[in-house]
């Protein structure tokens, strides 16, 4: 026998045996409750990181915990793995992206094997392959079917040197990532899918999340963004039989305008004005009617439909048009961040307030967006921060309309005024609260018919289509007789072609010779294939389910396989993907559900998002050079160490600093653990002696020990996921057994010996599952029942308590912790010391705090 710990001769035969039996593998048909828990699968990038190593240490914890309690436990892993380094390796190395993609997978996985995470490898899947997308590609079609997959123009990046487009992180300072060439706006025909109809349960059901943190919620409500607000109509007395041109109506139509219900008003608006004799309105949308009395100007983004008839033939109508040009270069973020500074022209029309009939001087500026409300705003300098920053700089009036209730407000005001207080200047409704006239004057505008109230949405249909090579064929055809139609799915997978060249000048799929020449699914006719593919953010929002039933040929999943396991019961990753993929896969869920494919209307019903792993404070990365490497460790110590240090080293929402030191210390504690079981193997003999543990005080402690470890454990992994606690608790049971007496009795020993590998199990699985043969058995440890612990072994069973004498301690007892107050009180004044100093004296009154102390009142 090996008494040295050699975790290289050991951590491989026991993966070997785990695959062999079939230890990790699913066990489908089972009363036994279920649970998915599942770690975000990661891109095939070619090697893992120590942020991978992180989570998937926790993954396993909590699986293999799980089994052992009694779950049937579904584990998977798979490969997200379309999207753009494959095609970058391609355009470098001339190696197709399958052939990269799949190399790189093959060695991630040996790595993730080599870490003895208990996956059911049997349910590996990978997006890129075709058994995969196919499905993807079928529900794209099922989006189509249920009008949520559309095609509209939208902007893209255009670089005009590569003739390509390129994706927002290609695009560095306005230059293209390759060629740095100006990077133009261009407007394309692009698939979106229509998440925004679902933007409304998609926020209300954040609420059932109870196992999602906090912040998760926080930053999807904020990316949602829904607004209850006001639409207020403005007139545009001026603009009365000018006409709209036909390219400017063609414009409305399409192009620069974004999808949304409000748009939608603001063109019908538009579209209203070409009837002579009408006046033109225009609406903005406010979340703050109670201002309404306040505004000083109006300001419409530079793509509102109504620009060109508001600055024809005025005075600043080129400079106008020249901003307005110099715009299109921006993005929408650079145009709104909070620093960008606030340009704006008049454009020389009035708009004439609703309520008070003012005239309004309506301006052009960079930070009011076409796509948010109805692309125009009110504008309120006197209580809004933005707009009395823009009012100071053009020299634009200030109006008070809200006063302060405590102290009136300085005159002029110096600042905008954003709390709240009462009405003043407006009309009827001074005196009122600020928050009541919300109401109030949004119910006055709607009974006039000047305007109604909207809620506003930030949250945006999602545009799905790339022009690249590596992700998911976009199943549809482009027929000239027939027009856009849709691959029958018995025809899917619509294939990647081979014969494309990848020379970073165009899409790949439109240098195949034979890819997009196709014939029409419905006439027979000559046909053109949508060259487009799926962003790689749709592959990952339903792999989860593909786990679920992972080889079927006919469908995405069968429902009741999928309904046997959603939904994931521990969701775990980074937060980088806590907006994005979350929403995604939650918008992906509901359509399915509404589709009738699954029964649940969320995916994840808990989230834990792990913390970052630093090294001297920075995140790991090669440029930093602080990079240490999963494999190094395993090398060195066994991917035992790695990961108790992993899971001792910080809780798993924190981040995580590297500390080789404490590596060292996980390595002699797994050392420490070896030799101790080594040295008490001879307990476990044919003739075990039964456990007495009462049979002296050193025995009785260490049963304490052993049943208060069992409960921490047991409480701080299945309840907390305090890994980092688990695992003290375990050093200390470590620590009382190496000090355990020779001639106290072997049973308790035995047992507390035996406890310290099965609680090991799911921290460290190779040392466990040795170290338990070690001790006698042939099965596998992770195959056991989770010990369970006995409450009255806890119970502390005799306690200390003070004795005093008219409120001064005079002496200490010790008696026991069930005794009656009776008998406490007996105690105390049988007590030597006490009876001495009670000498002479007459007992008044005996007062028994249990447990704690006896008063003695004596004169
Ligand atoms: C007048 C006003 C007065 C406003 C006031 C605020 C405070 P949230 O809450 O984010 O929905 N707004 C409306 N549409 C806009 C657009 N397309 N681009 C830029 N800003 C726009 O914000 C709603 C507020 O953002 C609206 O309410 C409007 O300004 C502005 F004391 O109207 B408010
Ligand atoms: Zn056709």
């Amino acid at each position: 026998m090996n008494e040295q710990y050699n975790p290289k001769a050991i951590e491989h035969k026991w993966q070997a045996f785990w695959e062999e039996k079939g230890v990790d593998r699913t066990r489908e048909a089972s009363d036994r409750p279920k649970f998915y828990a599942l770690e975000q699968f990661p891109y095939p990038s070619g090697k893992l990181h120590m942020g991978h190593m992180r989570v998937y240490s926790i993954g396993d914890v909590v699986a293999r915990f799980k089994r052992m309690n009694g779950y049937r436990v579904l584990h998977p892993m798979g490969w997200d793995a379309f999207g753009m380094p494959a095609e970058n390796a391609a355009i470098q190395n001339k190696a197709q992206p399958a052939k990269w993609t799949l190399d790189n997978i093959a060695q991630m996985r040996a790595q993730q094997k080599q870490l003895g995470v208990s996956y059911d490898w049997a349910r590996e899947i990978t997006t890129c392959e075709p058994d995969y997308y196919k499905f993807t590609q079928w529900l794209f079609l099922l989006f189509y079917e249920r009008g949520l997959a559309y095609r509209k123009k939208a902007a893209v990046n255009w670089c005009p040197s590569c003739h390509t487009v390129l994706a927002n992180e290609q695009v560095e300072d306005g230059l293209c990532w390759r060629c740095e060439s100006v990077v133009e706006k261009k407007e394309l025909e692009q698939w979106f899918f229509r998440i925004t109809e679902y933007a409304d349960r998609l926020l209300d059901d954040l609420d059932r999340l109870d196992g999602w943190p906090e912040k998760v919620k926080l930053m999807q409500r904020n990316w949602i963004g829904r607004s209850y607000g006001t639409e207020v109509t403005f007139t545009l007395p001026d603009l009365a039989g000018t006409k709209g041109s036909d390219a400017e109506v063609a414009k409305v139509a399409g192009a620069d305008v974004g999808e949304g219900a409000n748009v939608v008003d603001a063109v019908d608006a538009s579209a209203s004005t070409s009837d002579a004799g009408d006046v033109p309105t225009v609406s903005v949308f406010t979340t703050r009617p109670d201002t309404l009395f306040g505004v000083t100007y109006m300001v419409v983004a530079p793509e509102h439909p109504l620009v060109e008839r508001l600055i024809r033939g005025k005075q600043n109508e080129q400079k106008i048009r020249d901003f307005i040009a110099e715009l299109r270069t921006k993005s929408e973020i650079d145009r709104t961040s909070a620093e960008a500074e606030k340009i704006g022209y008049f454009t020389g029309s009035y708009a004439v307030h609703p309520l008070t009939g003012e005239r309004i001087p309506v301006w052009v500026a960079n930070y009011v967006l076409m796509d948010y409300g109805t692309g125009a705003v009110m504008g309120v300098p006197a209580h809004d921060e933005r707009d009395f920053a823009f009012a100071t700089t053009y020299g634009l009036p200030v109006k008070k309309v809200i006063e302060r209730t405590i102290e009136p407000l300085p005159e002029p005001l110096t600042e905008a005024f954003v709390e709240d207080g009462v009405l003043v200047n407006s009309g009827d409704f001074n005196g009122l609260p600020n928050r009541d006239a919300m109401e109030k004057i949004s119910a006055t505008l709607v009974a006039e018919g000047k305007g109604k109230q909207t809620i506003s949405y930030r949250l945006r249909d999602w545009l799905v289509s790339r022009q690249r090579y590596w992700g998911a064929p976009i199943p549809i055809v482009y027929c000239d007789s027939c027009g856009v139609v849709p691959v029958p799915k018995e025809q899917l997978p619509v294939l990647l072609p081979e014969d494309v060249q990848f020379d970073g000048h165009s899409n790949p799929l439109t240098t195949s010779p034979t890819y997009a020449q196709t014939t029409c699914p419905q006439c027979g006719g000559k046909a053109r294939r949508e060259t487009d593919t799926m962003d790689t953010f749709i592959d990952s929002s339903w792999y989860f389910l593909r786990f679920a039933d992972p080889h079927n040929t006919e469908l995405p999943f069968a429902k009741e396989k999928a309904d046997q396991w959603m939904a994931v019961d521990e969701y775990i990753g980074g937060v980088e993907h806590a907006i994005l993929h979350m929403l995604y896969s939650r918008f992906f869920t509901k359509v399915l559900y509404d589709a009738g494919m699954v029964s649940v209307e969320e995916p994840f019903q808990s989230l834990l998002t792990q913390g970052m792993v630093l090294k001297d404070g920075a995140k790991m990365s090669k440029s930093k050079g602080n990079v240490v490497s999963p494999n190094e460790i395993v090398e060195k110590y066994g991917a035992d160490t790695g990961r108790l240090f992993i899971l001792f080293a910080a809780p798993p929402e924190r981040d995580l600093e590297w500390n080789d030191a404490g590596v060292e210390g996980a390595y002699r504690f797994l050392n420490r653990v070896w030799r101790m079981v080594y040295r008490n193997r001879d307990l476990f003999g044919t003739e075990q002696a039964a456990v007495r543990a009462n049979a002296c005080p050193d025995s009785k402690a260490l049963h304490r020990t052993m049943h208060y470890t069992v409960k921490k454990v047991t409480e701080d992994v299945g309840e907390r996921y305090h890994f980092n606690t688990a695992i003290s608790a375990v050093m200390e049971l470590v620590n009382a057994i190496n000090s355990y007496p020779e001639t106290a009795d072997r049973g308790t020993l035995r047992e507390a010996v035996k406890h310290v590998v099965m609680l090991l199990a799911p921290f460290t699985p190779h040392i466990a599952e040795e170290l338990w043969q070690v001790i006698g058995h042939t099965d596998s440890v992770h195959e056991q029942n989770w010990p369970a612990y006995d409450e009255a072994a806890l119970a502390v069973d005799e306690v200390e308590i003070a004795v005093q004498i008219n409120g001064k301690v005079r002496g200490k007892l010790v008696i026991p912790a069930a005794a009656e107050r009776q008998e406490v009180e007996e105690m105390a004044l049988a007590e030597a010391k006490i009876k001495e100093q009670l000498a002479g004296k007459t007992v008044r009154k005996v007062i028994v705090v249990p447990k704690k102390l006896v008063n003695i009142v004596a004169k």
